[in-house]
């Protein structure tokens, strides 16, 4: 597997929380290294876009009033694999279903208070990446 890059978000639940360091040091500790690093209170204009694929989903509006609700971390994550590593650490989107271990399991409140977000796919990655950072704001990770 190629060394890949990936887009995560602590969402403001978590950030409310006070477990930022505990979730990037389950992304350090199994292989994933920051090479990009921001925190932002997102705008409504921001979060609407940046979810457009879910625009015509019910719980669009929780979604977005969710994401606005409290500042979040944005990151970049770089490692082998990194979009389906991420994506296991993180666990199910619902915590409730997810496995014993996982970041949502052991962080999250429920589906809409669900701690992080993680690229699912190459392409959504390589969007959601530009789309919050400039190329010269991401740093290489080896
Ligand atoms: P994410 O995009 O945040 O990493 O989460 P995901 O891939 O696991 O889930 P996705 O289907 O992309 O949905 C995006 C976010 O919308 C909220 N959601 N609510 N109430 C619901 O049925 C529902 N379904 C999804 C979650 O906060 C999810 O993370
Ligand atoms: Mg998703």
């Amino acid at each position: 597997m190629a060394v890949q890059r990936t887009f995560s978000i602590i969402k403001p639940d978590a950030v409310a929380k006070n477990v930022v360091g505990k979730i990037v040091s389950r992304f350090e500790s199994n292989g994933l290294k920051v090479v990009a690093s921001r925190m932002k209170h997102l705008s409504r204009q921001e979060a609407e876009g940046f979810y457009g694929v879910h625009r015509e989903r019910p719980f669009f509006k929780d979604l977005v009033e969710f994401m606005i609700s409290g500042p979040v971390v944005l990151q970049v994550l770089e490692g082998e694999d990194a979009i389906a590593k991420n994506r296991a650490l993180m666990g199910a989107t619902d915590p409730k279903k997810a496995e014993a271990g996982t970041i949502r399991a052991d962080f999250a409140e429920s589906i809409d208070a669900n701690a992080v977000h993680g690229s699912d796919a190459p392409e959504t990655a390589a969007i959601e990446i530009a789309y919050f950072f400039p190329a010269c704001e991401v740093y290489a990770g080896r």
